[in-house]
Formats: C-alpha cells, structure tokens, sequence
C-alpha cells in the first residue's frame, strides 16, 4: 500500500514517460539515436562567447597566438566530415588505423594481420577465422605481423577509395580491405618470399598489387622457396647463389575482393635486400621501379670474423634502383616462359634479363624510399646515407634502354644503366633522407631522418613549371626522428596539397611521459603557403606506423547498415542465413556431434537465450543482428570461452569452436546498446560427457 501512495504522488508526466520508456526499451528503441538528439535541442543553449572570454582563455591557458590559430586551422566540431581519410599502417601492431585530416582523430582501427576482439577479428568467428588461417603460413597459425605500405586502389592511375591494400613484412603477406564497410576480406601469403617490404602498390587500374621482398630467402634453383621446408646452409658463397628476392604482381579481383594467385606472378630477382616499390602511370606506366641496398651481398656473422650486417652492407657508393617492365613480363608470362612454383608463375632471374624485363641505374648509397611525381616521369629516391634526394627521369631510362646504353652488368648479368644517363637532378636536402611526398604546385617534400626535418624543394618540368627547379625552398624542423611523411593523394597524377604529415618514430618530449614506451609522433603541417607551418602533435600509442596514404574524404563511400542476413566477406547473402529462423538442432555430421543454431540479436534480446549441448559437441551459431537501424551494434561473447563476436547491423556471421568443458557458462551482448543491454544475455550449459 505505502508504494502504491508513493507512487501516486509523482507528478504524472514522470510516471508515464518511465512507463513509455521502458516499453521502448523493451521494444527494441528503433529511433534510440534520433530521440536523444530531440531532447538536446530543447536545451536553450548558453549565449555565444565574447572576443573578450576568448583572450581570457589563451591567458589563462598560457597558450601564443600561433596555438590559436593552429586550433582554429584543425577543430572539426561534432558532426562536420574531416577533410581527408589517413589510412596509416599500424607497423608490428598488424592493423591499418584511419584518421581525420586536419581533425588527426582516430576514427578506426581495422583488424587486418593480428586477432582484434572489439571487430570480433580471430576470436571464434569463422571468415575471420579462416582468413587468418589462410595467410598464415602452412606452418603455423600466425597472429602478428608488421604493416608498412598501405595503397589504395586506383583507376587511371588516381585513388579511388575502393580498396585499401597493405602489406606484412614480417611475413610477406598481402591484405586487401574493403572501403565499403572497413573490413578485411583477404590475406595472401607471397609464395617463394619470406619477408616482403616492396609495400603494396596498385598498377594504374589495379590490376595488379606489386611488392617486393625484403630479406632475400633461402632458394632451391628452379623450385623457389617454400616456409619451413627450404633449407640451405647460410655461407656467404651461398648466399650469393641459392638466395633469391621476388617482385610479386598479384592480381586481385575487385568484384570477389580477392586475389588471384593463379593469374598472377612473380620475378625472381638477385638476393640484394629489395625495397620500396611502385609502379608509374604516364610515361612511366607498364613500369615499375624498386629501390635495393647491400649490392655488397654482405649477410653479418660478428661472431664469425665478419663485420656486422650495418658496416658491410654499406660499402658500395652506389646500389640498384631495379627498372621492371611489367607490362612485357605479362606477355612473357602469357607466352609460357614462366615457371609455376609453389604456386605461382615466376619469372626466373634468366628469363628476366633474356626477355628485357630487368634493369638496373646505380644509386647512392644504402637509399630508402622510391616515389614518383604526379606527372609520372620523375622517380625520386632518398639517399638515407647521402644528404641527396636523386631524381630519375623515365624519358631518359627508356631512351638509354632502347639505345642498349649500358655501362655493363651486375653479378648476375642485369644489365646496368649509366647513372649520368638516366638522372635528371640531384637535391642536396639534409642529413639522413628517407621518403618523398609531392603536392599540387610541382613541389617535392623530403623527410630527413637524421637532421629531423622536413624539406621541400621544386621539381622540374611539367611538374613544376618555375624558373628555379630542383631547388631546396623551404624546411621545417619535426620532433622527432622522421620517417614516412604524407600529403593528400601523393604519388598519384593528382596531389591535393594543403596538408602534410610527418610520421615520426620518437616523441621524447611532445606528450605526458606514459612509460618508457613512448607513443609515436603524428605532425600534422600546413603545406598551403610558402612556408610551412607546424599545427598539432598526435600520440600514435599502438604501434609504429611506417607509411600512411591520405586522400579527399568524399572518396571513400561506405554504407552504413548491411541488408539483412548479409556475410560481409562477400556482401552476399550469408549461406546459412534463412528469415525468421532461430532454433537448435543436434545431430551427427562425419561421426561427430554437433550443434547447429539460429540465433538472432534485436535490442535487448538474444534468441535464443538457454542453448544446451553436450561436452565435446562442436558448436555452430549463425548469429544475425536483424537490426536495421544505424550504429546499433550487438557483440556475442561466450564466458571462459575466448569467444567473440562483433555483428554489425544486417550481418549474419557463423561463430564456431568445441564444447570442451562442461558447466554453464553465460554469454552476452558485449556492445552496451540499450538501456536493457545488461538483460540481453544468455546460458549455455554443456552437459558433461
Ligand atoms: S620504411 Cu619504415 S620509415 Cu618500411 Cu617505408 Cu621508411
Ligand atoms: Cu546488444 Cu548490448
């Protein structure tokens, strides 16, 4: 009775919007998000601040005008789009991060090489599953990797904002993400490569990723290399024979978003330690071109009376920029005179240089880096252990080919083109240059690791038209330790310019002191005047990222909600997904138990909420969050599991794993998505055996 009065003496509106909302909730809140912005506007917002409140702050906040403008030049309020999507490689973390330009906040980090389990990336979830499995290396299930060179897909040579592609060079593998819903699709394994650095970079209309390797692994002539089986004892007469590189182009397939192995291939190169590729459009398009160092073919051994990798690997004043004609290794391919290795058609070292695939122009010393400006014609390598930034100019590369200009071979017969013939400039720059990036008025960024700056310099014709090209113009100190840097649309016919970020590797004393390990230091700099002009710090604190790729934001057009049922491996209707279905079912398949279920998620209510098995059933759940309304995400986690999943709304996904302890274990929604969420839970009880 006192209840019932207490109750009766709240002032009505109370009692009925309770009611209503609880029965919202228990609804399922279909309009959750939009409700709540009603109620915002309601509020009478303050009065806007005077000129005189916002000199009161700067004092108070001991902040310079130039912070206030830096403020003023990188503030996105709340519901404004960020001008540019920074994909940027997540290094040894194995995962790409997406950021805002000039916002630098971090809108997602995509589970690519390494299990993640807010995506529900590796924990039960059979595509992620799978795809992990399937870029492993047939020797074991690997979970980490070290991402370098994100690429994003290209027609007619421009980013398109379809795909996204990086690479491992941990393990030389490949992976393809899709920039309709940020997710994963496919990994490969580079056959006959251990270690790959190459990056991923996209032919003018994707049809191929090419990447190079890094670490020249072990050969058995005529078979290639294969992980856990190749073996060849390490001496330095036989590195220099049975150790090989690649170049892979493989060919990936939009509409299935995967690659084909079968219709790609390989160029077996001299184990020189490849790295960074690309591949021209233009002039330069149907070739590609690829940095080397240790020419030497030095392979360490301090312990063995030899110097150590870093001092004989430095000898030589010049190395190899590798010259690939891909689009004539594709005929010779076509033409059968490749070889199938481990699954893939390689081009041997001999065909290569028989066929006038390969070439070699001298490059000093140790470099780093390999870029191409937006006209296509020039290629621009940083020096790392010289203070030059070498320009090459592919008029003159195919002018000194056709007329068989060469200055004479490598060890292994590639024919070597006359530096003097094939370079267009050299920029002294600063101390320690590594990678270039290009805007849209013909100049040329360098980022100089040692020096720790940032320098910029003009080009020359077409891309820049000024009477003073291949000149230094401007430099900017960063903070610290640069390596990658990265304007809009770079490395593209179409660099957007405005900003650039410097990808620094040491913060030392840019943030709050957090551990010895520090974040990383993203710099955000205005590029758009004469000189530029450093804007704002961003701690990177989950791993080191090497390259980044920026583009227009209004590219990237991801859908929001998947139609209902869909498996986003394939945006097709998932196999297992029948409308309206939810049940339990036990049987024998090959001569085991399993269990078969449908379950579905809706706010706030997994069905069905008591599954019961017995010990040893292998467990097969097709979850389907039928919502269909934006951002109402459910998870499903199974307690003493390591089961999780993330359902996006729409999506059905298949989680699976055995049975194998008895007890009752609750599983839930893992996302708070309802006021009821706390409710949306379940049991499994696994009957022992
Ligand atoms: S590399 Cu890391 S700083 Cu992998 Cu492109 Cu130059
Ligand atoms: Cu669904 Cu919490």
């Amino acid at each position: 009775m006192g209840v019932e009065k207490k109750e009766k003496s709240q002032p009505k509106e109370n009692k009925v919007s309770r009611r209503g909302f609880i029965a919202a909730a228990v609804a399922g809140l279909a309009v959750g998000g939009a409700a709540g912005f009603g109620l915002s506007r309601l509020i009478t917002p303050a009065a806007p601040p005077t000129l005189r409140q916002v000199e009161d702050i700067i004092k108070q906040r001991n902040l310079q005008p130039a912070h206030v403008v830096s403020a003023l030049k990188t503030y996105v309020p709340g519901g404004m789009p960020d001008e540019f999507l920074m994909f940027s490689s997540g290094g040894h973390s194995g995962q790409v991060m997406v950021i805002g330009v000039p916002s630098m906040r971090i809108y997602r980090i995509i589970a690519v090489f390494t299990p993640e389990p807010w995506q529900g990336y590796g924990y039960g979830d059979v595509k992620t599953m799978k795809l992990l499995e399937k870029g492993s290396n047939g020797i074991r299930f690997l979970t980490c990797g070290d991402t370098h060179h994100p690429e994003i897909s290209r027609t007619n040579a421009e980013y398109d904002g379809e795909w996204l592609f990086i690479g491992d060079k941990l393990n030389a593998r490949k992976a393809a993400i899709s920039l309709k819903d940020f997710e994963t699709k496919d990994i490969v394994k580079l056959p006959n490569t251990q270690t790959q650095h190459g990056g991923a970079c996209a032919t003018p209309n994707t049809e191929y990723v090419a990447c190079g390797s890094q670490f020249a692994a072990p050969w058995e002539p005529g078979k290639g290399y294969k992980p856990g089986k190749t073996y060849v004892k390490l001496t330095e007469q036989n590195f220099k024979e049975y150790f090989r590189g690649t170049t892979t182009f493989l060919r990936f397939d939009r509409k299935r978003g995967k690659f084909d192995l079968a219709n790609s291939f390989q160029i077996e190169l001299p184990p020189y330690m490849q790295d960074l590729e690309i591949a021209g459009w233009g002039p330069s398009d149907g070739w590609a071109f690829l940095n080397s160092i240790n020419t030497e073919l030095a392979i360490g051994g301090v312990l063995e009376g030899r110097p150590p990798l870093e001092i004989a690997a430095s000898q030589n004043d010049f190395d190899y920029l590798h010259i690939i004609n891909w689009k004539k290794a594709e005929q010779v391919v076509r033409q059968g005179k490749a070889k199938e290795m481990n699954g893939i058609k390689v081009i041997t070292l001999e065909t290569a240089i028989k066929e006038g695939i390969l070439f070699f122009a001298p490059e000093p010393k140790s470099p780093h880096g390999c870029d191409i400006t937006a006209s296509g014609r020039y290629i621009v390598i940083g020096g790392k252990l010289e203070p030059l930034v070498t320009v090459y100019d592919i008029e003159k590369i195919k002018r000194a080919i056709a007329d068989q200009r060469f200055q004479g071979e490598d060890p292994y017969g590639v024919p070597v083109l006359r530096f003097e013939d094939v370079k267009a400039a050299q920029i002294e720059v600063g101390l320690g240059p590594l990678h270039d990036e290009f805007d849209d008025k013909g100049h040329g960024y360098v980022s100089c690791f040692i020096s720790n700056e940032v320098v910029k310099y003009t080009l020359g014709p077409p891309d820049y038209t000024g009477d003073k090209p291949f000149q230094v113009v401007d430099r900017i100190p960063i903070h610290y330790n640069i390596g990658h840097l990265a304007t809009p649309e770079s490395n593209s016919p179409t660099p957007k310019g405005k900003y650039l970020v410097a990808l620094n590797k040491w913060s030392v004393d840019r943030f709050m002191n957090v551990g010895p390990l520090l974040p990383q230091n993203f710099q955000l700099i205005d590029i758009s005047g004469e000189k530029m002009q450093l804007l704002y710090d961003m701690p990177i604190g989950i791993g080191e990222p090497h390259y980044a790729k920026m583009i227009s934001a209004d590219k990237v057009k991801p859908i929001s909600v998947y139609e209902l049922g869909t498996d986003p491996e394939t945006f097709q209707r998932h196999a297992k997904y029948v409308e309206g279905k939810v049940g339990v079912e036990r049987r024998q398949e090959d001569g085991r138990w399993v269990t078969e279920v449908w379950m579905t998620e809706v706010r706030s209510t997994i069905t069905p909420d008591i599954i019961r098995c017995k010990q040893g059933d292998l467990l097969r759940l097709h979850i389907t969050n039928i919502e269909t309304t934006k951002d109402a995400t459910h998870a499903f986690a199974v307690a003493e599991y390591n089961i999780m999943a993330s359902l996006e709304p729409g999506e059905t996904a298949t989680v699976e794993f055995v049975a194998d302890k008895p007890g009752v274990y609750a599983f839930y929604c893992v996302e708070f998505c309802s006021p009821l969420h706390l409710e949306m839970a379940g049991w499994l009880e696994v009957e022992p055996a």
